[in-house]
């Protein structure tokens, strides 16, 4: 299967040539597109630099930094007009292992059923390394929270490392996507489990950067509380009313029966 791997990049300078040379290393097959946001540290550069030496390696320059979710809706849409069957998302820092990525591709080629593997840190065999406290605590909290919300069965649903089936993003209104930074990843593995694509989670173990800085930022942590409630809010509520008018349907067929 074609498969196309999407690196965003915002400042990854010192970690951009190490994570393309091990993923080529590590996946020869796959081609690799960054998705850089014009970064100010030179990445596009160097990007550009890489793909002129590999016919495998390509580049979108975007104009601005505008958050992980419109970088990756340019590189599904670049992947889609291109016909790839499998789109996988990566982090260009290191966190997600080049070298786990044939396990995820390998639950695709086994079973044609299933829309999206996530490369996934909270289910058993899965780990965190390196991370400090308040990270592991935000990530399990998202967890928690969107569980709690919106009541998929998936453990690791803000989880950067993962793979597309073509046919899932194409079913999808990816244009009505708006969430921009990381919960675009919640957004999508919603949007997958509302379509009703099967969704598999493959342990992985994440590993902090070591050279760089996160772009995490409060307005990131913001926006996925507010978007993931205002889609949780909606849910429930629809859950609610279909309780309801079940309710009521039963007492109608209730009255029926009496007559
Ligand atoms: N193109 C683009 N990439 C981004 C943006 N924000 C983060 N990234 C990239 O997304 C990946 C994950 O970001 P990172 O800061 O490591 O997040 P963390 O692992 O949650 O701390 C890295 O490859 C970043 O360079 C953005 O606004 N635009
Ligand atoms: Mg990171």
């Amino acid at each position: 299967m074609r498969t196309l791997v999407l690196i965003p990049t915002y400042n990854e300078r010192a970690n951009l040539a190490g994570i393309v040379g091990r993923l080529r290393a590590a996946v020869p097959a796959a081609d690799v597109l960054v998705l850089d946001d014009n970064s100010p540290d030179g990445t596009g550069a160097l990007a550009d630099e890489l793909a002129a030496a590999d016919g495998q390696v390509h580049v979108v320059h975007r104009t601005a930094k505008q958050g992980l979710g419109p970088a990756y809706l340019a590189g599904f849409d670049w992947g889609l007009e291109r016909g790839y069957d499998l789109l996988v998302e990566m982090d260009a820092d290191g966190s997600h292992q080049p070298e786990q990525l044939p396990a995820l591709l390998a639950v695709m080629e086994r079973e044609p059923a299933v829309g999206l593997v996530i490369g996934s840190r909270w289910v058993s065999g899965g780990s965190v390394v390196n991370w400090p406290r308040y990270r592991k605590a935000l990530s399990v909290g998202a967890n928690y929270y969107t569980r709690l919300l919106l009541g998929m069965q998936v453990h690791d649903a803000t989880a950067g490392y993962r793979v597309y089936r073509a046919s899932t993003l194409r079913a999808m209104s990816l244009r009505e996507v708006a969430s921009q930074g990381y919960c675009f990843q919640v957004d999508l593995t919603w949007r997958t489990s509302k379509d009703g694509h099967q969704i598999v989670e493959v342990p992985i173990e994440f590993v902090e950067r070591e050279v760089g800085d996160s772009k995490m930022s409060p307005a990131i942590v913001r926006e996925s509380l507010y978007r993931i409630l205002s889609w949780g809010a909606k849910h429930r509520l629809g859950q609610a009313r279909s309780v309801v008018a079940s309710a009521r349907r039963g007492t109608m067929t209730e009255r029926w029966h009496s007559l």
